[in-house]
């Protein structure tokens, strides 16, 4: 088989990078990691061996080079594991809707709580319109779980795609302490017991390097 390798920042604090790398771990692929520390000197050119649009991550198969973070997960359902979508149409479109809203939205919650997974700031970040971004994300998870994820954990039951792209938010609530209600806590833990998840928590804090645009002041 052709090999696949994933491009990604630091684990810590790449979001966008978690989210394919998660989805290919749950898929059950085997693929090598190039890790790009993000926001230094090389950084840039680094970036631009893989990838015109300069950004993390960058999907590699062949010849074939796939960068947007939701474009590889397609890639990946479409050539590897068609399960990574729900199979029935209807949750599979509000799967792909959900999924499409994080890969556009949430700025205000991006910008203040960005993504950090080895610090603890519990009420840091919290502004009005952070606020709106976690109800309408909080409403997303309770209305997949209640209507779609009967058959298992996931906002889907199974793991699909959607959790991929919401892990990310997982992360940034547990480290700036959001208060949630009994569902959304539930997937939260759900995310946080995976494997893959774990290993990448581990990853992180071995990191050395800190990025201070990512760092929210004590
Ligand atoms: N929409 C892109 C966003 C990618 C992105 O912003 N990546 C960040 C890291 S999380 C990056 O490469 N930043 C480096 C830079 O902007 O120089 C995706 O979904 O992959």
């Amino acid at each position: 088989m052709t090999e696949l390798t994933l491009v990604i920042g630091n684990k810590n604090y790449s979001s966008w990078s978690l989210r394919p790398w998660l989805a290919m771990q749950q898929a059950q692929l085997k693929f090598t990691e190039i890790r790009i520390p993000l926001y230094t000197p090389s950084s840039r050119q680094e970036i631009l061996q893989y990838s015109c649009a300069g950004k993390v991550p960058i999907l590699l198969h062949g010849n074939v080079k796939v960068w947007e973070s939701l474009a590889i997960c397609e890639y990946i359902a479409e050539n590897f594991e068609p399960n990574l979508w729900p199979r029935d149409s209807i949750p599979r479109a509000i799967a792909r809707s959900v999924s499409h809203e994080m890969h556009a939205g949430f700025q205000d919650l991006r910008n203040n709580m960005p993504m950090n997974c080895r610090a603890r700031l519990p009420g840091k970040g919290m502004t009005t319109s952070v606020q709106k971004d976690i109800d309408r994300i909080t409403e997303i998870w309770r209305d997949c779980r209640q209507n779609y994820g009967k058959e298992g954990g996931f906002l889907f039951g199974d793991f699909t795609i959607a959790d991929a792209m919401y892990a990310p938010v997982v992360m940034r609530f547990v480290t700036y302490g959001v208060q949630l209600g009994a569902i959304e806590q539930a997937y939260v833990d759900t995310i946080l017991q995976l494997r893959a998840m774990q290993s990448w928590l581990e990853a992180a804090s071995q990191e050395q390097d800190a990025i201070a645009n990512f760092e929210v002041p004590l």
